[in-house]
């Protein structure tokens, strides 16, 4: 499968971007680079969800499931795509809106907010994964943007940026499970760099984030 940067297609709102995903947002499959993927219904895929389903579909047969038909972790999936995931360029756009907010520190509050009532559902099981031993499509879903988070949260005065349940299996995934630490090493190092070329100002924050983050979303697990 290959990575491409919407830069290369014109950029997100280019013509020839927005055939492919009429909002003009990342993440968007093309079919045709994945193993046997054009299979002649749909060329193009948008929104990380579908994406993820798709795939989860397609690789069914292959371990780990990422427990598709799970409704504990499809509900924990969903909320934070429903509640977080639009607040989240509070933390990387240049300026208004966040979301309905008007005022980046109200969309932040309400992210946090969100955060807290998404940790209320994060059950008390033992295990490296939110649902115990088996990875499932909320860690998926969780995790990279959970690593934009607790990244970026503290450079806006916020000391602790995850609430612990959710701290806990953060760290313990992104030392116990190679695959998450490729990712956490994929993505905090994008952002530090960002940061040592002067992309974001911690001063007066900031941001061309969307260009430094290919993508946020869960389907870079
Ligand atoms: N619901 C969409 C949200 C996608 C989204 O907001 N992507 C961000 C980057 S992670 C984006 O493309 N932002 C640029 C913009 O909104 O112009 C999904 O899950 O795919």
């Amino acid at each position: 499968m290959a990575v491409v940067s919407p830069s290369e297609l014109g950029g997100l709102k280019s013509p020839e971007y927005l055939a492919i995903h009429p909002q003009g947002k990342m993440p968007a499959l093309q079919r045709c680079f994945i193993p046997d993927g054009d299979d002649g219904r749909l060329p193009c895929l948008a929104e990380s969800d579908c994406i993820s389903r798709m795939l989860m579909d397609r690789y069914a047969s292959l371990s780990p499931s990422f427990q598709p038909c799970n409704p504990q972790s499809n509900v924990i999936a969903r909320f934070f795509d429903i509640y977080l995931a639009p607040l989240q360029g509070a933390m990387y756009k240049f300026g208004p809106p966040f979301a309905q907010f008007g005022m980046r520190a109200d969309a932040l509050k309400e992210y946090q907010k969100q955060l807290s009532i998404l940790e209320q559902m994060i059950p008390e099981v033992d295990g490296l994964y939110l649902l115990g031993n088996e990875v499932s499509y909320a860690d998926a879903t969780l995790f990279p943007s959970l690593i934009f988070a607790n990244f970026m949260l503290p450079k806006f005065g916020v000391e602790t940026p995850l609430p612990p349940k959710l701290s806990k299996w953060f760290d313990q995934v992104r030392e116990e499970d190679s695959d998450f630490k490729k990712i956490y090493q994929e993505v905090s190092q994008t952002g530090e760099s960002a940061f040592a070329n002067s992309i974001f100002c911690s001063a007066a924050p900031l941001i061309t984030l969307t260009a430094a983050f290919p993508c946020l979303t869960k389907n870079r697990l």
